[in-house]
């Protein structure tokens, strides 16, 4: 591993372009519970069943419950090791850019800057109505909030399965991968899309791709460099004696 760590360090310092892409591991050391696996049963449910708008449509104060349940957690978590020495990458290298699935805010709280939240954020509202976008940072909103414009209720500004991601933001990520000399994927499944493609994609334009997960995932074979162990301990050492 160490020897593997040495080489990725020397790939990421020749690298005049980087992306990252982040997934819901990077911030399990932090004390956020995973989608997939043991971490990602809320009660009885799959998280991922509630991250549907089919979910919203039915019961939307259960969906409500689920959110605020995350929103009060994470309000009282802080970023990791792994998410800050992403923001020491981000001053080493000359364009960086940070793409993460994660809506809990820990990469903006670290301080990095330019990030592309492509599932939304946590923090943020939208009015089914009006589709006015409100950032409140309350953790508990209640289970019929509504929009103070129109009086709409409210949603979480976040993208569900089968929703369509922004196309700016995505076109955004899908250009700093395929751009990039080095792809660092860490702490994601791999499974949703159009995520699980970035690193492909940048891996088919030249780009050196490396993952950083505690298992293996559908990508791993794809991979240049396949790290198995927590972020929090592993992306710290890349950037570590760099100068
Ligand atoms: C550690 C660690 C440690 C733990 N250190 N590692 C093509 C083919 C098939 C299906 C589709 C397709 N294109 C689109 C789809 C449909 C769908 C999809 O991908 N489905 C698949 C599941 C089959 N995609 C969509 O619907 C997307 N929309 C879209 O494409 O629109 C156009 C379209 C629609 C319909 C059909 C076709 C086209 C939207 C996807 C939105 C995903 N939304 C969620 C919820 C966000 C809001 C919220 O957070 O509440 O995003 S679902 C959930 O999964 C969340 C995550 O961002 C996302 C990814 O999860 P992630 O981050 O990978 O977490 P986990 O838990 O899965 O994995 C954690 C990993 O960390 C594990 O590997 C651990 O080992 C590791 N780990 N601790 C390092 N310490
Ligand atoms: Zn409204």
């Amino acid at each position: 591993m160490e020897k593997e760590i040495n080489a990725l360090r020397e790939k990421l310092r020749k690298a005049d372009r980087v992306a990252v892409l982040t997934g819901a591991g990077i911030s399990a050391e932090s004390g956020v519970p995973t989608f997939r696996g043991s971490g990602g049963l809320w009660r009885n449910y799959q998280a991922t069943d509630l991250a549907t708008p089919q979910a919203f449509a039915k019961d939307p104060e259960l969906v409500w419950e689920f959110y605020n349940w995350r929103r009060d957690l994470i309000s009282k978590v802080t970023y990791n090791p792994a998410h800050r020495a992403l923001v020491d990458l981000e001053s080493l290298v000359p364009n960086f850019t940070l793409i993460t699935q994660n809506v809990d805010g820990l990469h903006l709280l670290a301080g990095s800057q330019n990030l592309l939240e492509i599932h939304g954020n946590l923090w943020k509202v939208r009015c089914t109505r009006c589709r006015e976008i409100t950032l409140d940072r309350s953790p508990d909103l209640g289970t019929s909030p509504k929009c103070k414009t129109c009086g709409g209720l409210l949603r979480p500004h976040v993208i569900w399965f089968g929703e369509s991601l922004d196309q700016d933001i995505l076109h955004r990520s899908i250009e700093a991968s395929t751009n990039s000399r080095v792809m660092l994927v860490i702490g994601t499944s791999s499974v949703v899309q159009p995520a699980a493609s970035l690193a492909l994609e940048a891996k088919s334009r030249g780009a050196v791709v490396a993952e950083i997960n505690l298992e293996r995932t559908p990508n791993s074979s794809s991979m240049d460099f396949s790290l198995i162990g927590k972020a929090g301990e592993i992306v710290p050492r890349l950037v570590e004696g760099w100068k």
